[in-house]
């Protein structure tokens, strides 16, 4: 069973002017894509094709540099579209806001840790809020594809958000300015659905 690209939840320019049209549509259209097919190729006559995702994903040690770039990337960025809306930017209440508060002092807090792990990933990456094993929340970034799921990951943990900084999700409106995209990028992330993660991973 080969895995397949599922649609957007939004229209290409829902986050206009946070995120750019152009920029949704070829990091879905083709970056997605391309991680997509790349990872059908990769594991076409093999045991992991009766696998999901996250069982790939969560055993990455046992598989080929194809598998662990492009079914992270798979995996990722599956993840990163249902985490943003044009109805994003409120700050989480509830449960979550509470275990934020715990765990970094203030929802302020954890933006600007957020945002230092995805400014000094050297190269392309992705920084993340996780929860682990023991129900903590924890702010890590990783290198290329990788995620906090994988077997080999330095922070491992179940993530419930996850903040993409390759250059391919902002150079064409914010060029090299990744700490602007990192500032903007608050204004659509839809915590509701981060906490409806929390609540599952917890
Ligand atoms: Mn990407």
């Amino acid at each position: 069973m080969a895995f397949t690209l599922t649609a957007l939840p939004y229209a290409f320019d829902a986050l206009e002017p946070h995120i750019d049209k152009l920029t949704m549509e070829i990091h879905h259209d083709k970056h997605h894509q391309a991680y997509v097919d790349n990872l059908n190729k990769a594991i076409a006559g093999t045991e992991a094709e009766q696998l999901s995702i996250e069982d790939i994903v969560k055993n990455i040690s046992k598989y080929p540099p194809a598998v662990r770039n492009n079914g992270g990337g798979h995996y990722n960025h599956s993840l990163f579209w249902t985490i943003l809306s044009k109805d994003g930017g409120v700050p989480p209440t509830g449960e979550l806001a509470t275990a934020i508060d715990a765990a970094f002092g203030s929802f302020d807090e954890l933006k600007k840790k957020l945002q230092e792990a995805g400014a000094t990933r050297f190269g392309s990456g992705w920084a993340w809020l996780s929860v682990s094993a023991d129900g903590k929340l924890q702010v890590s970034s990783t290198p290329n594809q990788d995620n906090p799921l994988f077997d080999i990951a330095e922070v491992k943990g179940t993530p419930i958000l996850g903040i993409d900084v390759w250059e391919h999700a902002y150079y064409l409106k914010y060029q090299n300015k990744r700490p602007g995209y990192l500032e903007e990028i608050f204004n659509v992330i839809d915590w509701k659905k981060v906490a409806e993660r929390y609540a599952a991973a917890k």
